[in-house]
């Protein structure tokens, strides 16, 4: 029977890609669509091509309840507090949340699910990966089951817009301010320094070791999602760029056994959800100008490395809007409408 969808934080810019993503490529049948939100955008509405004029319901735990499946598109602060509210006893809704609130508990699946779609099986709450790190696994997973992956070390040039609304209104004001003369160097706000015209080394907090938040989620995630040891080598360096949308990564991948750069490439081809864009004769490369508003992640500059044995190097960009939290977040629910974790509460 067809699904009663919600979701939560629909006027942000995870919510409105949920939206998109349910109208145009997802495979299971809707009922309904329910749109809830905080007191300020409750009763604003929101016009969608494929479900109507919805109008923004107050959020209350109750009317989530009553949902088949609910996306969670707030922060974890708003997770914490409500996510296993929502899906508790058997009349609760599956919830599949995009913050960073659940990703490190024991027994919630964090899911990719070109990777781990199983992990849902039987399951009510489910994390959603930071962007940066579903974008990369996208390449590094079919390299890694050809392969085996034994490290891997990432740098990343990411989007203003990974950050948030406020933080690409930023980008945009302040180099318009530049351009036009006001200024000489953009102000700021949000971030920790003017972005345009810049590149900034820090995404998140400092942690004790020196690393940034954002990139630790890189390690702690490839180890959840990839099934890798607890302390499988994994470093990456995580920088914002005065680009509007689509994150890049460059990735060195070590591996157990000896790499066939004709084969990475061919699983490159086959494996779902990527692109392999690696002509470099008719100058063809991933860039985050042919990846924003694409579903699949574009991976190319395909080479072996020469610094290490055994070792791949190549770029990544995809859309972290889409990969990276909505289009993610909606094939998670088409992987449990699938093995049967997500079904309709009327059918039952
Ligand atoms: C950024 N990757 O580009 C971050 C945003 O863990 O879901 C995603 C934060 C998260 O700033």
């Amino acid at each position: 029977a067809p699904l009663n969808v919600g979701i939560v934080g629909a006027t942000g810019a995870v919510g409105k890609e949920i939206i998109g993503c349910l109208e145009k490529c997802c495979s299971f049948p809707i009922d309904s669509l329910r749109l809830f939100g905080s007191k300020r955008s409750a009763g604003r509405k929101i016009d969608t091509s494929k479900f109507g004029n919805i109008t923004i319901e107050l959020f209350s735990e109750d009317s989530a309840r009553e949902c088949d499946v609910v996306f969670l598109a707030v922060d974890g602060d708003f997770s914490r507090a409500h996510a296993e509210n929502i899906c508790k006893g058997d009349d609760g809704a599956i919830v599949i949340d995009n913050s960073s609130a659940f990703r490190y508990k024991e027994g919630i699946p964090l899911v990719v699910p070109e990777i781990n779609a199983e992990t849902t099986k039987g399951k009510k709450l489910i994390a959603n990966p930071n962007c940066t790190t579903a974008i990369g696994l996208m390449a590094v997973w079919p390299l890694h089951q050809l392969f085996g992956l034994s490290k891997m070390v990432m740098s990343t040039y990411q989007a203003a817009s990974g950050a948030g609304q406020p933080c690409m209104d930023e980008l945009m004001e302040g180099t318009r301010s530049v351009l036009n003369g006001e200024r000489d160097v953009a102000e700021n706000k949000v971030f920790a320094h003017p972005l345009p015209f810049n590149v900034i080394p820090h995404i998140d907090k400092f942690q004790d070791n020196g690393y940034t938040k954002e990139e630790m989620k890189v390690t702690w995630e490839t180890r959840k999602i990839c099934g890798l040891a607890d302390d499988f080598p994994v470093s990456c360096t995580a920088v914002r760029i005065p680009t509007a949308r689509a994150h890049s990564e460059s990735i060195v991948a070590l591996f157990d056994t000896p790499v066939d750069i004709v084969a990475a490439r061919k699983a490159l081809e086959e494996a779902p959800g990527v692109k392999l864009v690696d002509d470099i004769e008719n100058l063809k490369y991933p860039m985050p100008l042919t990846a924003t508003g694409q579903y699949d992640v574009e991976v190319g500059r395909l080479r072996r490395n020469i610094a290490f044995d055994n070792a791949l190097e190549f770029f990544v960009c995809g859309d972290q809007l889409l990969r990276g939290a909505a289009l993610n977040a909606v094939l998670v629910a088409e992987a449990m409408v699938k093995n049967g974790s997500l079904k309709s509460k009327n059918a039952m």
